[in-house]
């Protein structure tokens, strides 16, 4: 079969990088059967020809208006689609849409007619909030570490940045590549357009990373495996504090001299 990826090798490589974290994401056991979505910003490699595809569908509601998201388009995983899937064949598991002139509609392009991921409007006001900063950040990634889950299942962790700081102190490695830390989102229905308000509002006070309470994590970066990576290296840490604590103590934590030394010298934000 045909493929929009056909001869657009820039454009086939950002699918491909899905399809990679894809892989990652079940591997570690945060996708189980459906569970989690990606989208990528993909209007860079937009072309006249891609252009001048007709839709294959009708224009669906995103379910709210969206205005930076004019002329833009998205790779996005099917709703119901498998991560173990997508790795294999990403066209087959998700699909490329685009958004309509009235930014409130998509239509599916390419390959076929999969529909996109039940957190539509969160992933779409989340793109729609990064353009309108300014941000180059293409990508975001909602998925469900089991150990970070578990902690947030904890209401002293749901203080603001403590948790940032318990993981943070684990290795030094974690505050260096997940600088903003983690910021929490209390627990909404999957999929509410008020889940992602409240998404967009946690990314605001200057996270990459946030936590939805008692289902999974969100994170947006320049492109995939970076979203991957911050999202990695914070379950890193909570592993660790995890089996510190399986082992019979709670760990120390590096020390508030420890980290603000980090900062300084990789020239952290916070
Ligand atoms: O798409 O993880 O939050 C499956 C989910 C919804
Ligand atoms: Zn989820």
């Amino acid at each position: 079969m045909s493929s929009i990826l056909d001869g657009r090798p820039a454009l086939a490589a950002e699918v491909n990088a899905v399809a990679e974290t894809a892989g990652y994401l079940w591997q570690k056991g945060w996708a189980e059967r459906n569970g989690g979505n990606i989208t990528v910003n993909i209007t860079d490699q937009v072309d006249d020809a891609m252009r001048a595809m007709p839709a294959l569908t009708e224009p669906t509601p995103i379910g709210v208006t969206l205005p930076n998201l004019k002329g833009c388009w998205f790779y996005c995983k099917g709703t119901n689609r498998r991560m173990r899937d997508l790795a294999r064949d990403p066209m087959a598991n998700g699909s490329i849409i685009r958004i309509t002139p009235d930014c409130a509609h998509y239509e599916i392009v390419a390959d076929s007619v999969v529909r996109p991921t039940s957190e539509l409007p969160s992933h779409l006001s989340v793109h729609n909030y990064l353009i309108g900063k300014g941000s180059n950040y293409k990508a975001s990634v909602h998925t469900h570490p089991i150990e970070l889950v578990a902690m947030s299942h904890n209401p002293e962790f749901l203080e603001k940045d403590v948790l940032t700081r318990l993981l943070w102190s684990m290795i030094p490695e974690t505050k260096a590549f997940c600088p903003r830390g983690l910021g929490i989102v209390p627990y909404m229905l999957p999929g509410s357009t008020e889940l992602a308000k409240a998404t967009i509002d946690a990314l605001k006070e200057d996270y990459d990373v946030v936590m939805w309470e008692k289902h999974g994590v969100f994170a947006v970066a320049p492109d995939v495996m970076e979203a991957f990576d911050m999202i990695d290296t914070l379950t890193k840490s909570a592993i660790i504090y995890r089996d510190a604590c399986s082992m019979g103590f709670i760990p120390d934590g590096m020390s508030d001299e420890q980290m603000q030394e980090i900062s300084r010298v990789f020239k952290l934000p916070k």
